[in-house]
């Protein structure tokens, strides 16, 4: 995990929401690449600093890892893995170094329509489906709520009509994914967008002068930006 390098990874996602403003972003900062055969690995030629197109699920991992030093992926993920990585006792090994301005969601619970919200308490006892069993669980504990948390890893939804959970708490842009489903938006648990997440610490070879080069050019991208 510390071996020594002169070149710099970044994890960004191979295909989806990030895929395509991630790169952008990159090339604003003045990267280019050759891309390998099979795309995942693109080799950078402007720069010393290579990409990993990965699925995003992936991202916290690797670089928690060693084997990337930097990723693009949502506060979501990153938030969840770190409180995954907390149940079993581990340290998160990454943090946030930026937010980037895309991608923004919220992570809510949503109930059928037809409820009245009354807040955290009445969850006690519930079937909650979702994709983030992590954090979910951590907003119960803080609340003392004993609720069951039913880990989906897509389709979240459809859980209650299922009746596989009795609310769900998930990712909501524009609500119309709710809203189909008759269900309404009530609690948020995080407010999300794509970040830059990094190593705790910093390097000791030629990547500390790329990670600050590649900082700088970014917070002047994202700067124009807004
Ligand atoms: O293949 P891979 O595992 O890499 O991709 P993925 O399918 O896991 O992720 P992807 O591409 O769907 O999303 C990547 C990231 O985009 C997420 O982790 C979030 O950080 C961010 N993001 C932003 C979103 C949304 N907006 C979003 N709306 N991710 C998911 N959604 C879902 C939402 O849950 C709902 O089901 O899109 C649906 C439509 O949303 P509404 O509210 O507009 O109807
Ligand atoms: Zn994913």
């Amino acid at each position: 995990a510390n071996a020594t390098r002169d070149r710099l990874r970044i994890a960004i996602q191979k295909s989806g929401r990030l895929a395509d403003p991630a790169r952008s972003l990159l090339a604003a900062c003045g990267l280019s690449w050759r891309e390998s055969r099979d795309k995942l690995f693109c080799y950078g030629e402007s720069l010393p600093v290579d990409l990993l197109l990965v699925r995003d699920d992936d991202i916290p991992g690797l670089i928690a890892d060693g084997v990337c030093d930097y990723g693009i992926v949502g506060r979501n993920e990153l938030d969840e893995q770190a409180n995954a990585r907390l149940e079993i006792g581990l340290s998160p090994a990454y943090r946030e170094v930026r937010p980037l301005g895309f991608g923004g969601c919220r992570l809510m619970l949503a109930i059928p329509e037809t409820w009245e919200w009354e807040g955290a308490q009445q969850l006690q006892g519930l079937r909650i489906a979702t994709s983030y069993p992590a954090i979910l669980r951590q907003w119960l504990s803080a609340r003392g709520v004993e609720a069951s948390v039913v880990e989906l890893s897509g389709s979240v939804e459809i859980a209650p009509k299922l009746d596989t959970a009795d609310l769900i708490c998930d990712l909501v842009s524009s609500g119309a994914t709710l809203k189909a489903n008759q269900l309404k938006p009530v609690e948020t648990l995080l407010d999300s967008e794509a970040v830059l997440a990094g190593p705790v610490r910093g390097f000791n070879d030629a990547r500390a002068d790329l990670s600050a080069m590649l900082l700088r050019r970014m917070d002047g991208v994202l700067k124009l930006k807004d």
